[in-house]
């Protein structure tokens, strides 16, 4: 693995994210075509709410150029320091905001690589995190998560007012987060997304449970699991 990939592991090990700019870019025309041809949108372009289609490296070997490419699998390497697997993969036409949420908490680390084939920025839907808020060791885990959770209520804030980083993508861009982060979009405007779940192969009997429910998890709250 590169000095480079090493490095992505340690933020995401730090913050719980890391925004690999233009990393798909040789790709992303390919993808575009492909997610067209697999998803179906309305003539005027705009769905009335999101769609999700589960298990799409099935329907779009394109995508499969992303998995499997050296910057995926030395990030998946250093950051799991073994071999890996792919447990899900989604296409998505997300709509309107996503609340905070984090995709379930669990020890076993997940990290979920993901695509925007619109650009999205601040105002339009952009993916935002609560930098270490994945990290059981800093107390995050609990109360605090709660109050983000309940932002309006707990801290008077609206959604889009907790201080996060918002990581403005454009299209050949991947960002890769550990699903405990808190993270949210605001502001949405329609917004095309795919993406793909690893884990490190599973060894210990806790990390096969984890595995299981989180493949589980997944299809029974939809891509986009909200609190
Ligand atoms: O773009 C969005 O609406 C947020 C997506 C999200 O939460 C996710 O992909 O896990």
């Amino acid at each position: 693995m590169s000095p480079r990939e090493v490095e992505v592991a340690r933020q995401l090990a730090v913050f719980g994210f890391a925004h690999l700019r233009g990393a798909a870019s040789e790709t992303v025309a390919e993808l575009r075509t492909a997610f067209d041809r697999t998803m179906s949108l309305p003539a005027d372009g705009v769905p009335d709410e999101r769609v999700t289609k589960f298990d799409v490296l099935a329907e779009m070997p394109e995508l499969g150029l992303v998995c499997g490419s050296d910057l995926v699998r030395g990030i998946c390497g250093a950051f799991f320091e073994r071999d890996h697997q792919i447990i899900t993969s989604d296409a998505n036409i997300l709509v309107g905001d996503s609340y905070w949420h984090s995709d379930g908490f669990y020890e076993t680390p997940f990290l979920r690589f993901v695509l925007y084939l619109d650009a999205t920025t601040h105002d339009t839907g952009a993916l935002r995190f609560v930098p270490g808020s994945h990290r059981a060791d800093n107390g995050w885990l609990g109360e605090p998560t709660r109050h983000v959770i309940r932002h309006e209520e707990d801290l008077g804030l609206a959604g889009g007012e907790v201080p996060a980083v918002v990581v403005e993508s454009r299209p050949g861009d991947v960002i890769v987060f550990d699903t405990n982060v808190l993270h949210a979009a605001w502001h949405g405007s329609v917004r095309r997304q795919l993406a793909f779940n690893c884990v490190g192969e599973p060894v210990t009997a806790a990390e096969q449970r984890d595995t299981r429910r989180y493949f589980l998890n997944r299809y029974v709250s939809g891509s986009v699991p909200i609190g």
